[in-house]
C-alpha cells in the first residue's frame, strides 16, 4: 500500500513537470473536454538554447510539442538540432527527452508531420501508455531520441543481421534527474543494447546526463554496474517484458542481452548519423518521413521560418492536461517462467 501510494505521488510529480509549462493563456471559458489538473503558467520553456511550444490537450490525440531555437524560429528536433554539441568530442551527444522517467505516456517525435513535433503514440485509436510491470514504474530512465540520426530500414547491421527500424536512435538517460518532456540535454555515451523488435534492430543507447554527479565516474559500460549495481539488469528486464501485459511476446536482444561498450555505441551513433545524412540529402527514399527543416544547409528540404511557423497556426491552443485513467497505476506481474512458454 505504502509503495503504491509512493508510486502515485511520483506520477503526479512527473506529470506536473510535463504540464507545469502550460498556458497562462488558457481562456476563462475552459473547454470541457479537458479537465483541470493543476495551475499552469506559460507556453514556452527554455531548454539550453531551445524552447518549446505546446498545442492541444496533453494525453489526448491532438497534443503536439514543437521546438524553437534561440532566435524563436520553429525547428525540427529530428533534423535541426545537431547530433554532437561539440563536433570534436563524439562521446557526448544531444538527446531530446520524449518521456520523463517514471511517466507512462508513450510520447515520441512524429516523423511524418512537418517540423516533427512530439506527440503521443496511438494504440487502438487511443493515446498509448505503457503498463507498470512490477516492480517498475513507467519508464525507469529518461527516454528519448538522438537528433540527426536514423536507423535505415534498408540497411542490415552486419552483426545483428537485422535492418533498422526507420526511427531516430533511442537513448536511455540513466542519471538521477527527471527531465521534462521536450528538454534537450547533453549526454555521455556509455554503451548500447541491441533490442530486436519484430525482426528489426532497435538500438538502445545507454548514456548519462553530463551534469549528473555520477557522470564523471561513468566512462564505459562496466562502470554502470560498478556504480549503479543492478541497473543494467533491470534495464534489460524492462525491455524484455514491457509489452507482455499488452499481449505481445517477450522482446529479444542480440548479443544475448549483453550491453556493448562505449566505443561500440559511439560507432552505432556515428553510423546512424550517416544514415540520417543520406536521408536528408535525398540519397535514400524517405518514404513518409517529413524532412523539412529550417537549418540544414544544402538540404533540398530546407524551408523558411515563415513557412515553418505555419505548421502550427491552425492547431488548437494548449489546454490543461486530460484527466488520466486511475487504471494507469495498476501493477502487472510477469513471471520469468512465462518466457519459456
Ligand atoms: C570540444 O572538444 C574538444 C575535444 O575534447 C575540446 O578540446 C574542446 O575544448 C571542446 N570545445 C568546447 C567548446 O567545449
Ligand atoms: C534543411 O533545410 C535547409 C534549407 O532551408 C537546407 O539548407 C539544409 O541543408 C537542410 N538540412 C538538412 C539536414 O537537410
Amino acid at each position: 500500500m505504502q509503495r503504491v501510494r509512493a508510486a502515485n505521488r511520483l506520477v503526479s510529480v512527473a506529470l506536473g513537470a510535463c504540464v507545469k509549462s502550460a498556458a497562462r493563456r488558457v481562456s476563462v471559458n475552459r473547454p470541457v473536454t479537458c479537465l483541470l489538473r493543476r495551475p499552469i503558467h506559460t507556453t514556452t520553456r527554455v531548454t539550453m538554447s531551445y524552447s518549446i511550444v505546446e498545442k492541444g490537450c496533453p494525453f489526448t490525440m491532438d497534443y503536439r510539442l514543437f521546438f524553437k531555437n534561440s532566435e524563436g524560429t520553429v525547428i525540427s528536433p529530428f533534423h535541426d538540432i545537431p547530433l554532437y554539441p561539440n563536433s570534436s568530442d563524439k562521446s557526448i551527444c544531444n538527446m531530446i527527452v520524449e518521456i520523463p522517467r517514471w511517466s507512462n505516456a508513450k510520447m515520441e517525435i512524429c516523423k511524418e508531420e512537418v517540423m516533427n513535433p512530439i506527440k503521443q503514440d496511438v494504440k487502438k485509436e487511443k493515446p498509448r501508455f505503457v503498463k507498470n510491470v512490477f516492480p517498475h514504474h513507467g519508464y525507469i530512465w529518461n527516454y528519448g531520441a538522438i537528433p540527426q540520426t536514423y536507423e535505415d530500414p534498408d540497411i542490415a547491421h552486419p552483426e545483428t543481421k537485422c535492418k533498422g527500424d526507420s526511427d531516430p536512435l533511442d537513448v536511455c538517460e540513466i542519471g538521477y534527474k527527471v527531465h521534462p518532456r521536450g528538454t534537450v540535454i547533453q549526454v555521455k555515451i556509455l554503451g548500447t543494447l541491441a533490442l530486436i523488435d519484430e525482426g528489426e534492430t532497435d538500438w538502445k543507447i545507454l548514456a548519462i546526463d553530463v551534469t549528473d554527479p555520477l557522470a564523471e565516474k561513468l566512462n564505459d559500460v562496466e562502470d554502470i554496474e560498478k556504480h549503479m549495481p543492478g541497473f543494467l539488469k533491470a534495464t534489460v528486464e524492462w525491455f524484455k517484458i514491457y509489452k507482455v501485459p499488452d499481449g505481445k511476446p517477450f522482446n529479444v536482444f542480440a548479443f544475448n542481452g549483453e550491453a556493448k561498450n562505449k566505443d561500440y555505441a559511439m560507432s552505432v551513433v556515428e553510423e546512424c548519423g550517416q544514415q540520417w545524412r543520406a536521408l536528408i540529402n535525398q540519397d535514400v527514399d524517405k518514404g513518409q518521413i517529413e524532412c523539412r527543416n529550417t537549418s540544414v544547409g544544402g538540404s533540398p528540404y530546407m524551408i523558411g521560418k515563415d513557412e515553418a511557423e505555419k505548421c502550427f497556426e491552425n492547431l488548437p491552443e494548449l489546454k490543461e492536461a486530460a484527466q488520466l485513467d486511475p487504471e494507469l497505476n495498476k501493477w502487472y506481474y510477469v513471471s520469468p517462467t512465462q518466457e519459456e512458454n
